[in-house]
Formats: structure tokens, sequence, C-alpha cells
């Protein structure tokens, strides 16, 4: 029995060796997200672009030019419905209301991409970094890989197997998003998960000549199609679907579980649990400040008996809780 699962192990070795990530839309194992899906609770309100060029070693071509920031907006039109952003261009996207971290992807990205009639596993994609700000001032990169090779470059028409990229937008056709999940980002001080105000998109050159390649999170060059000196070069944007917002969601539950206030009611000593803690402030109930404190113990032993609202200042935001003094 034991030898029989060392060489079944064996035989998986090499799939588990050659990272695979989600198939293409309508493949077992997709996590393509359609545009009708009900999964999607609000679009993208505004776009500003920074186009790049058409061709990078090319100046004089100019930069892209095809569409414009409004049809990035609203739910995904196809094909021709989209900005293009040139080589190593930046689309910036704002929302009505912030998105946040709930379970599993918070939002999709839409691009145009199309089959290849010759090889119906192969799909012409041209890729882009995703990058989130809770501020518009610190942006903060999903971690994204590509497992393309990159010895020799695939050209202006080149196609790509999506099972070799995970975390660009977009590995799938038009009108089939790409989700992402806030938890795939690393934390950072400067990003408030539960406050994404900004969506950001940066295209991948693709050129594989170091000079002009753009890195995936391992220090790959990512190989996408390139020279694409068109209008319509590089990464072209259709939509930006949201999964979760707070308007849809109320993360003060979440936040709850993360501070913890005990015992309630207290007779003398209240524990303060929260990660990084910053300032404790007790409020009797005409809202007047009676304690403030930087400690994980709060000594409510001289105060009158009643009810007072403890505010906790920490890692996770600024969260009010309700407590009874006997
Ligand atoms: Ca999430
Ligand atoms: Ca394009
Ligand atoms: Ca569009």
């Amino acid at each position: 029995m034991i030898k029989r699962i060392s060489i079944l192990m064996m035989a998986m070795l090499p799939a588990m060796l050659w990272a695979q990530f989600a198939p293409a839309a309508g493949l077992p194992g997709s996590t393509a997200m359609h545009a009708d899906s009900s999964a999607f609770v609000a679009w993208a309100t505004g776009c500003t672009v920074e186009r790049g060029l058409q061709r990078i070693d090319k100046p004089s071509l100019g930069v892209a030019n095809f569409g414009e920031e409004a049809l990035a907006l609203g739910k995904p039109g196809g094909t021709m419905d989209v900005v293009s952003l040139g080589d190593g261009g930046v689309a910036t996207l704002t929302f009505d209301s912030p998105i946040c971290n709930g379970e599993g992807p918070d939002f999709a990205v839409f691009e145009n991409g199309f089959a290849n009639a010759q090889h119906p596993d192969e799909y012409f994609l041209e890729i882009a970094f995703v990058e989130v700000s809770s501020d518009g001032e610190n942006f903060f990169r999903f971690p994204a890989v590509s497992n393309v090779p990159f010895e020799t470059q695939l050209n202006g028409s080149g196609t790509i197997v999506p099972t070799l990229i995970h975390n660009f937008a977009s590995k799938y056709e038009a009108f089939y998003g790409t989700p992402f999940d806030l938890d795939e980002v690393e934390d950072n001080e400067l990003l408030n998960k539960n406050r994404i105000t900004h969506v950001r998109l940066v295209d991948v050159v693709g050129s594989i000549d170091p000079e002009y390649a753009t890195y995936d999170s391992e220090g790959h060059i990512v190989n996408d199609p390139f020279p694409t000196p068109f209008g319509s070069s590089g990464f072209d944007l259709d939509a930006v679907g949201v999964i979760h917002d707070l308007a849809h969601n109320d993360v003060s539950e979440h936040e709850k579980e993360v501070v913890a206030l005990y015992p309630n009611p207290v007779k003398d000593q209240l524990n303060v649990k929260a990660e990084n803690l910053q300032l404790v402030e007790v409020f009797n109930v005409v809202g007047q400040q009676v304690m403030t404190s930087k400690e994980n113990v709060i000594d409510f032993g001289l105060l009158m008996q009643g009810v007072y609202f403890v505010r906790v200042s920490c890692g996770e935001g600024v969260i009010t809780k309700r407590i009874v003094k006997q």
C-alpha cells in the first residue's frame, strides 16, 4: 500500500512542479466570471488613463489612442468597448462605494481577449498588473506570476495558455472577468483592505529585451505580445466589476470580531484585545471623555456605575463598543 502511494506521488510530481493556474473560461476549475454573474454588485464609475507608447522602443509612433476612458465604466461591452493603454500605460479606476475584503474574490477585471482559431486552448491576451489603494497615493500590487517561457519573444499576434498566468488582468476572453482576492495582497499599514478606493492597471510591456522588459513577482520577464505598433496597443480595458463593497457589506461586523472588550459588564479591570492597539478612549453617556489609555487593561474601578462607550483605535481602524460598569 505504501509503495503504491509513493508511485502515485512520483507520477504526480511533474504536475506539482509545473504550477498550473486556473484554465480558460468554460473549463473545469476556471475562475472566470461572466459579466452577467449576480456576484457583481457595482461597476467602476471613474477612470483616468495615462497612455503608453504604441511601441516603447519607437517613440516616434506616438501613444496608443484607441477608445476613451468612459468605455471602462459600467458593465463590459466587449471587443470595441475598451480603452487601450499602450506599452506600460496605466488606468486608475474609482468607485461609488469603496471595495472591501469579503469572502473570496472582491473584484474582477475585464479585457477583450479572444481564442486562437488554430489552437483553441490558446488566447490572444494583453495582460496588465493589478494594484489597489485605499488613499489614492499608495498603491500595492497583486503578486502576479507568468510561467510563459521568455526565451523567444511572443510576436504581436502571439497567444497564451491561461493556465500559465496568475493574478494578471486579463487571463480570460471578452465578457469573462479575472477575479482578484484582496487577501492575496501583502498586508501593509498604508493599505486598508476594507476601504479600497482605487484599482490601478499597469500594462505589461511584454518585450523580452531587458531594456524594456517588465518582471513578475518572482523576478521573471513577462513575455506578452510585442510589438503591437497600432492605436489599440497594449492592455484593452473593458470594465472592472465589484463583488464586495461597503454599500453591500457590513464590515463593522467583521471589525467587531478583531476587537474584544471583556468582561462586560465590568467591575474593575476591562481587558482590551486588539491588533496594533494605538489608543483606548472611554466616554460616558453624555459623550464626555472620562479616560484615555494605551494599555491592554483599563481600570474601571473608580468609575461610577452605568453605561460607557469605549473607543478603540487599532490596526483595523476605530471601533466603538458599549460597556456596562457594575
Ligand atoms: Ca476577499
Ligand atoms: Ca490591445
Ligand atoms: Ca467597456
